[in-house]
């Protein structure tokens, strides 16, 4: 057997636990099923704990009764307040792997009764903290660093930092492997039509909302290339959003709500849209793969981290001025005047993403660089690494 086949054949019989806690919004149950689809399209064997796994019943209709091969969803009663004492750990068979979405914290118990220091085969299990999504400079120097535990129930152990990432110093970006393939077979103007059957189309772009509370929205929608724009609006705070400048609309263009969908139906929802506005973490990464225009909005953040978040990314996008500037409006940063919007803009802004995602495609994907990274630790040690004293 070929190293390569060694290690295909390891990867191959992991068990998988995967917390979530969901904080707010639909990114973290988001992210954690589109990672853990693809662990077990890898044909891994995957439980996803999680403390409110509602969304999942449009995001991933089935997933929640079994309909999906290779994955469990289970209730994960997590005990957030301090002085609440967790619940018993679940009598479920150890695994291999355990994953701290978004620094969720696992009791000390769980973690000791669902991951022993070695695996069933002898190998080291694996313990990781995956983390949110940035392009800052501090994310590669911070990538794969252990963080070792010295008191209690878990001394001795020792859980590692994944972080997600644009650069191939990181974790990279969650890409299933048929995404660019499916979308060459997408048919743009099927998917129109089925969506808006009207009998006069829009003659102008397609956009699709997909925010918090812009407070640029009223501004973007007067923009001349959107005059005769089809919008395509998201239901929860997308649609709330809109319905608080319905009087802005142009006379020429639409609106239309669409519910939520399943995660693959929103893809496409991308894909089938000339402008795309997206928010949070997920999306953001789906726009860029859809490989049209889009405006970013970041989870705002109290302290205003996240504008800073959001020029780091756009140093890495090398956006051009004007696409800087309108992404900057759209997350609020004061004092911003971003020139207007033509067909021509949109034109520009769609070679730039088409640039940025051509660099990314060149880069293999998370789920790579994730395995890879769970088999070098099984060989060398990802358990005690610190041991301590008395
Ligand atoms: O919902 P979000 O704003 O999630 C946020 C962010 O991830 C943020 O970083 C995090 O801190 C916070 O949650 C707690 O945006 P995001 O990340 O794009 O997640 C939305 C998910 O919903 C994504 O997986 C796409 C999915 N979705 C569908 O599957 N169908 C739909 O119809 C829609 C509108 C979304």
């Amino acid at each position: 057997m070929s190293d390569l086949d060694a290690d295909t054949a390891a990867d191959c019989a992991l068990t998988w636990d995967v917390f979530c806690h969901v904080i707010d919004n639909w990114g973290d149950v988001g992210v954690c099923w589109r990672l853990c689809r693809q662990l077990a399209a890898a044909g891994q064997r995957v439980r996803l704990w999680i403390d409110d796994a509602s969304a999942l019943d449009w995001m991933a209709p089935g997933a929640r009764t079994g309909g999906v091969a290779g994955v469990t969803v289970h209730a994960w009663p997590a005990a957030h307040a301090a002085s609440q004492p967790p619940a018993a750990p679940p009598g479920v068979p150890p695994g291999d792997v355990l994953i701290e979405a978004f620094g969720c914290h696992v009791p000390d118990e769980w973690v000791a009764a669902l991951l022993p220091p070695l695996a069933r085969d002898g190998q080291p299990s694996v313990w990781l903290n995956l983390e949110y999504l940035s392009a800052e400079p501090w994310v590669a120097r911070s990538h794969g660093l252990p963080s070792p535990v010295c008191h209690g129930l878990l001394a001795g152990r020792t859980k590692w930092f994944f972080f997600p990432g644009f650069t191939l110093d990181t974790g990279g970006l969650l890409r299933e492997a048929d995404l660019m393939a499916r979308q060459r077979a997408f048919e743009t103007r099927a998917w129109r039509a089925h969506t808006c059957r009207q009998s006069s189309a829009p003659c102008g772009p397609w956009v699709s909302l997909f925010c918090y509370e812009p407070a640029a929205l009223p501004r973007l929608v007067a923009q001349p290339a959107l005059t005769h724009a089809q919008w395509l609006v998201a239901a929860g705070r997308s649609a709330a959003a809109w319905q608080a400048l319905a009087p802005a609309l142009p006379a020429g263009a639409r609106m239309r709500e669409l519910d939520s969908v399943p995660q693959p139906a929103f893809d496409e929802r991308l894909w089938a849209c000339d402008l795309n506005l997206v928010r949070g973490e997920d999306s953001l990464v789906r726009a860029l793969w859809a490989g049209q225009p889009f405006l970013w909005q970041l989870y705002p953040q109290d302290d205003g981290a996240h504008h800073a978040k959001l020029d780091a990314f756009l140093d890495w996008l090398d956006a051009p001025d004007d696409w800087r500037a309108w992404m900057r409006a759209w997350n609020g940063v004061p004092g911003v005047e971003p020139p207007p919007l033509t067909t021509d803009t949109l034109r520009r802004w769609r070679d730039a993403v088409h640039t940025a995602r051509t660099r990314l495609l060149a880069q293999d994907n998370l789920l790579t660089r994730l395995l890879a990274f769970v088999r070098a630790k099984r060989k060398t040690g990802g358990a005690p690494t610190v041991t301590t004293a008395g």
